[in-house]
C-alpha cells in the first residue's frame, strides 16, 4: 500500500521525465532505409534515386545538354584545332634544321630534330588529353552533377531545420491544363508551388511531393464501372465515390509531375491511389482509412511537427491530406493560393471545414516574406 502511494505521488514527475525524454530526443530517429525498403512501391528518397531513374523523371539530360555539352565538346575542339598547328610548327622545324642551317653540325642537327619531336611528342599528349577530357566530361559530368546534388540533400536532410514540412499535393500534369481531369485554374498554381518548394529548399526544410499513381483497372475510372465520369456511387464498402475520368496512371506522362517545379529541390516523393479497388485522396491513408503510406513514419523520423501544405485539389487530395495531418496531431498550415479546386462549391466547403480544424489559411506571399518562419 505504501509503495502503491509513493508511486503515485511520483507520478507526476515521472510523467513528466518520460515527456523531457521524448521531447530531448530530437535527432532523426528513423532509420530511412528501413522505410524506404518497406514500402518500396511508395516512397522515393531523393538520395537513394537511381540515375537512369533520375534522368527519366526529370528531363535533367535535357536542360543538362545545352548548357553543358556545348562547352565541353567547345574546349574539346579547340584542342583539335591546335593539332594541325603543332605539325606544322614541328614539320618546319625539322626542315629548318636539316636545310636552313648549313653551318651547323650533324650533331646540333640531330639535337635541333629530337627536341622538335619532343615538342611534338608533348603537344600531342596535351592535344589528346584536352580531347578525351572534353568528351568524357561530356558524358560523365551530367552523373557527377547528380551525384553532387544527391550528396548535397543528403548532408543537408540529414537534420532539416526546423521541424517544417512542406507538402505539395499532387502537381501533377494530369491535373492543370491539358489534362484529363484539369481542375479550375483561374490563376497560375505552378508559380507559388515553385516559390514554396524553392523558400522551403532555401531555408532547409524537407520537401515533399505527393503523386496520385493509379493502375488501369482503378475502381475510381468511370470507364471501369460503366457510369458516366463526376456520378457518385458506392465502391468496396464506401459511399460516396465520386467517379473520374482517366487520370494519373501509373507511368504515363500525365501521371508526371508539372513541368517547371524544381524537382532536384524535393527530399521525397510519396505516390499513392496502388490499390484498385479503393481511391487514396489523403497522403496518409487510402480512403478506407486501411493502407498507410510512409508519409507519417518518415515525418515523425524528422520530428516533423508542422505542415505546409498546398497543391490540388483543395477539395479532394489536398482536403484530405490536410484531415488526416490534422488528426494525427500536425499543426498544418494551407497555403490557399497555391491550390485549385476541381469546383468552387466543393473548395468553399473544403476550406470551411479546415478553418473548422482550426488549420490555419494563408497566402504563399506570406510564408515567401518569412513572416511565418
Ligand atoms: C484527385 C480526384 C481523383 C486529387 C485525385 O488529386 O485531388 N482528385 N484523384
Ligand atoms: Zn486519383
Amino acid at each position: 500500500m505504501k509503495s502503491l502511494i509513493k508511486y503515485i505521488q511520483e507520478l507526476p514527475e515521472r510523467q513528466f521525465s518520460r515527456l523531457k525524454n521524448l521531447e530531448r530526443n530530437v535527432e532523426p530517429r528513423i532509420d530511412l532505409n528501413k522505410v524506404v525498403k518497406k514500402s518500396l512501391s511508395e516512397v522515393t528518397l531523393f538520395g537513394d534515386l537511381n540515375y537512369s531513374k533520375f534522368l527519366n523523371e526529370n528531363s535533367y539530360p535535357r536542360r543538362y545538354f545545352f548548357k553543358f555539352v556545348p562547352y565541353h565538346l567547345g574546349s574539346a575542339f579547340t584542342s583539335i584545332i591546335a593539332l594541325p598547328a603543332v605539325l606544322v610548327k614541328t614539320v618546319y622545324s625539322i626542315f629548318k634544321s636539316i636545310f636552313g642551317m648549313p653551318k651547323s653540325s650533324s650533331e646540333e642537327r640531330i639535337d635541333t630534330i629530337l627536341s622538335s619531336l619532343c615538342d611534338l611528342g608533348t603537344a600531342l599528349s596535351l592535344i589528346v588529353k584536352g580531347v578525351c577530357l572534353g568528351i568524357s566530361k561530356c558524358f560523365l559530368a551530367p552523373f557527377r552533377d547528380i551525384a553532387k546534388i544527391v550528396q548535397e540533400r543528403k548532408n543537408k536532410k540529414a537534420f532539416p531545420k526546423g521541424k517544417i514540412a512542406f507538402i505539395g499535393i499532387d502537381l501533377q500534369k494530369t491535373f492543370v491544363e491539358g489534362g484529363n481531369l484539369a481542375v479550375s485554374e483561374e490563376k497560375d498554381v505552378v508559380t507559388p508551388a515553385i516559390e514554396l518548394i524553392n523558400h522551403a529548399a532555401k531555408k532547409g526544410y524537407l520537401t515533399v511531393l505527393t503523386q496520385d499513381w493509379h493502375g488501369k483497372s482503378h475502381k475510381s475510372f468511370a470507364i471501369n464501372s460503366g457510369f458516366k465520369p463526376y456520378t457518385t456511387v458506392r465502391m468496396s464498402g464506401l459511399a460516396n465515390q465520386m467517379l473520374w475520368p482517366v487520370h494519373a496512371m501509373q507511368g504515363t506522362k500525365e501521371a508526371g509531375f508539372i513541368d517547371g517545379l524544381p524537382l532536384e529541390k524535393i527530399d521525397f516523393v510519396i505516390k499513392k491511389g496502388f490499390d484498385d479497388q479503393v481511391d487514396s485522396y489523403g497522403a496518409f491513408f487510402d480512403n478506407g482509412g486501411i493502407h498507410q503510406t510512409a508519409l507519417h513514419e518518415l515525418l515523425q523520423g524528422y520530428n516533423i511537427s508542422t505542415i505546409v501544405a498546398f497543391g490540388i485539389a483543395t477539395d479532394y487530395c489536398v482536403l484530405n491530406t490536410v484531415k488526416q495531418a490534422h488528426d494525427l496531431g500536425y499543426k498544418v498550415i494551407l497555403v490557399e493560393d497555391a491550390c485549385r479546386s476541381v469546383a468552387n462549391n466543393t473548395r468553399d466547403s473544403a476550406l470551411e471545414t479546415m478553418r473548422t480544424l482550426g488549420v490555419e489559411i494563408v497566402n504563399a506571399q506570406e510564408i515567401l516574406d518569412g513572416r511565418k518562419f
